[in-house]
């Protein structure tokens, strides 16, 4: 299976409209060793065909005309996106779909009832698609992590791991949470056997995210942010990473040593924010992780499991 980071920032991407912190001003002036980046989103295929996307940023159209081969021009419309598969309901995973309204035919899209339920109510984007190309929701299974494919995209098995974790401000279960309001997901090559776990957003390694986790042989998982009280320690918000539903990297059970004991070949970050001191790539937390076999992801990262 091929896999493509379309993006790879946190929400707000980097540098952050609002924001000069030092990474977010360094990028802007130059004056630092950093890539900008879109907001979180990677698409996979099996054929070099057909492709599926995995949430869909504000930044989507950018990053479509960055992969070309998602514009295969075989008809006056087309697109070789067969299916976009939600993880949350977060802004910086939907607001994307806005974009891709022109279709004739609707959006098949992947998402839990809970998810359904904050796009149809609390920010009812699949109300408002319903007045342009609508969309054919394919409800995800969660109950017994079953696993489920998409048509068009063969040999590669989906799962759908629950994860403990907020749903979005607007949901009017926020301060209810439900299982499904938060995935995290499981790819298996059918062909290769090869197992790829992508989660943008842990708050935490449940004894059940770690047993999939054990058995991964690629490893794409929450970047926002290296220590728990970042934003707090440059002045931002009084919000702790964990307060925000995002495992800090640093310190005793985040997410380095979370990783250190797995058998995956390859261990990516990916939704890092704006704050985050990886983003400088002389930075010394970017030496701690290369020890460790951790890659930060970057825009166009592309790698075949
Ligand atoms: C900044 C943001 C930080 C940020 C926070 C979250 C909070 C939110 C909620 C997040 C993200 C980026 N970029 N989703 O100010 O620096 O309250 O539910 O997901 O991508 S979590
Ligand atoms: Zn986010
Ligand atoms: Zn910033």
């Amino acid at each position: 299976m091929r896999v493509r980071v379309l993006g790879s920032a946190a929400g707000g991407g980097f540098p952050q409209w609002n924001c000069n912190c030092p990474n977010c001003d360094g990028v802007r002036k130059g004056t630092i060793d950093a890539a900008p980046r879109t907001q979180s989103s990677i698409a996979v295929s099996s054929d070099n065909i057909n492709w599926l996307l995995f949430n869909a940023s504000p930044d989507i159209l950018t990053q479509f005309q960055r992969l070309p081969e998602l514009q295969p021009a075989r008809a006056i419309r087309d697109t070789a996106v067969r299916a976009i598969v939600l993880m949350d309901a977060q802004i910086d995973h939907t607001t994307g779909l806005f974009m891709l309204r022109e279709g004739k035919t609707p959006l098949n899209i992947y998402c839990t009832d809970m998810v359904h339920e904050d796009l149809t109510r609390g920010n009812p984007i699949f109300n408002i698609l319903g007045h342009f190309c609508g969309v054919a929701w394919h409800p995800i299974p969660t109950a017994t992590s079953t696993s489920f494919q998409v048509d068009g995209i063969e040999d590669i098995k989906i799962t759908a791991i629950p994860l403990t974790s907020k749903a979005p401000p607007y949901s009017p279960h926020r301060h209810d949470p439900h299982e499904g309001d938060n995935i995290g997901i499981r790819l298996e090559d059918t062909r290769s056997g090869k197992v790829l776990f992508y989660a943008p957003g842990l708050a935490a390694i449940e004894p059940h995210v770690l047993t999939i986790m054990h058995q991964a042989d690629c490893l794409m998982v929450d970047g926002t942010c290296w220590s728990n009280d970042e934003m707090r320690t440059l002045g931002i918000s009084d919000k702790l990473s964990l307060d925000m539903g995002h495992l800090p990297q640093s310190g005793p059970g985040g997410m380095i040593e979370t990783l250190r004991p797995l058998k995956a070949a390859r261990k990516i970050l990916i939704h890092i924010n704006n704050t985050n001191p990886i983003l400088r790539e002389d930075a010394p937390e970017r030496l701690t992780l290369k020890q460790e076999n951790i890659d930060v992801a970057f825009d166009g990262m592309d790698f075949t499991l």
